[in-house]
């Protein structure tokens, strides 16, 4: 922590290790969770004028990316109305693919507030035809389900309002202003709205900012201080100023060796949008979704899968369908993800050989091991991904292990194993139980 440098201290500069570890108890739990970045861009579906966005655009930028002048963004609040949005089927969806917590954007870089916001009109109640609150809905679906739910808050980039920050610079006039008079009349005054309004029914349980363009040490010392009052929300590590927050946030990416001793959260898309595009169906399946949760909780990290609902309020078929299938694994198998750490074993990602080359003299490529492991006290969790045709073979283990079961089996029958001191190895049954991840568990006591 460089909590010295900072003109605010942060609760992260101060509290003890106690302290923290309270604080992150339920997020280091979860280990799985649901983004949704929703707003006026979604109308859009990545076509601007009859003009598609190119495949790697991501749709919530199409403002930016088409230098749409901000009167005509503003018109198509008018035309928003998602009428059916329900919020209890969307905490239901989340809650029946194991998701723990749910992640959604309170305002995106457009500027426009998914919320009841009396700080600025630009905003879903009193700009739309609509004139509900989704993040009020929402926060009571969650108190009821028990789903914890956080905001995603554009701090820094603002297209709309004069003086926010834009990437590639401002394209229109009425972009021009004060950054300072912006975070101080619309940024801190609606992240405070955020912190209280919704606060009877448990929310907001953590603020996700980002891209913190323009933020200055001094300037994101003001939004610590309002983020102070309500020291049991947690932050990401985007709120800029050199404040890390509490914990990492790799986009799009599975770090190689995860970050040992932090708190991270790898997030993701389901397509190649974080905001709704109509035409981008190139949906992940369920096998790499469900391989990259366990990869991630095996190195010790939380993984939130996003989805961008349409404009009509619905969150797309196969995006449900993807989730909801990865919820019926962790109905059998949740033991091996929440609650557990990264595994015993370390970790063997594939690579490049550094020396070894293939016929043509390229690097060859060394796989890594087919399966993961995770852990609890007294447990070991090891996801298989490719079912073993010959004996099944572990790298050695401190712990003693007492006994090995497939999760699988409601019975928990024993497997044969032996425990030597390079190897362990398990007589797994003929088949594996699941055609994607079958989770072997291992029960231990300390090593002798
Ligand atoms: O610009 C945003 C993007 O639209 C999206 O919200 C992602 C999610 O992490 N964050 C930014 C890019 O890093």
């Amino acid at each position: 922590m460089d909590g010295d440098r900072h003109p605010v201290k942060a609760i992260q500069d101060t509290e003890t290790l106690a302290q923290r570890n309270a604080r992150m108890a339920w997020w280091r739990a979860a280990r799985f969770g649901m983004f949704i970045h929703w707003g006026l861009y979604s109308t859009l579906g990545g076509i601007w004028n009859g003009k598609r966005e190119a495949d790697h655009h991501s749709g919530e930028w199409i403002m930016n990316w088409d230098k749409i002048p901000v009167a005509d963004y503003e018109n198509l609040a008018k035309r928003f109305n998602p009428t059916q949005f329900n919020a209890e089927q969307w905490v239901a969806m989340a809650k029946a693919s194991g998701m723990k917590y749910i992640i959604i954007t309170a305002k995106h870089h457009e500027g426009f507030a998914m919320f009841d916001s009396k700080v600025n009109k630009f905003n879903i109640v009193d700009a739309t035809p609509f004139k509900r609150d989704p993040l009020k809905e929402l926060a009571i679906a969650c108190q009821k389900q028990g789903i914890k739910l956080g905001f995603y808050y554009s701090q820094a980039q603002d297209w709309t309002f004069p003086g926010g920050a834009a990437a590639h610079g401002h394209w229109d006039k009425a972009q021009n202003g004060s950054f300072a008079e912006y975070l101080h009349n619309k940024a801190i005054p609606q992240i405070e709205e955020l912190l209280t309004n919704y606060q009877q029914w448990g929310a907001p349980v953590e603020m996700w900012f980002d891209t913190p363009i323009d933020m200055t040490p001094q300037l994101a010392g003001e939004i610590v201080k309002v983020m102070n009052k309500h020291p049991n929300v947690i932050w990401d590590n985007r709120l800029g100023g050199g404040y890390e927050g509490d914990f990492l946030t790799p986009e799009q990416i599975i770090p190689p060796h995860g970050y040992p001793g932090q708190d991270w959260e790898t997030h993701m898309t389901i397509n190649n949008t974080w905001g709704y595009k109509s035409y981008d169906t190139d949906f992940k399946s369920v096998k790499t979704l469900l391989q990259d949760l366990i990869d991630v909780v095996s190195l010790g990290g939380n993984y939130m899968v996003n989805v961008g609902p349409d404009p009509t309020g619905v969150i797309p078929k196969q995006e449900r369908d993807q989730l909801l299938a990865i919820g019926r694994w962790l109905e059998v198998n949740g033991d091996a993800i929440y609650g557990t750490h990264e595994g015993p074993f370390g970790h063997q990602p594939g690579c490049y050989s550094a020396t070894e080359k293939d016929w043509r003299g390229d690097p060859l490529w060394v796989p890594g091991w087919d399966w993961r492991a995770t852990a609890k006290p007294g447990k070991v969790y090891v996801s298989i991904f490719e079912w073993p045709h010959s004996e099944f073979s572990l790298p050695p283990l401190q712990a003693r292990v007492t006994k090995a079961y497939m999760l699988a089996d409601s019975r928990h029958r024993s497997l044969n194993f032996t425990q030597e001191q390079r190897s362990i190895k398990v007589a797994l049954p003929p088949k594996a139980p699941d055609p994607i991840a079958s989770v072997l568990v291992l029960d231990t006591v300390a090593g002798d």
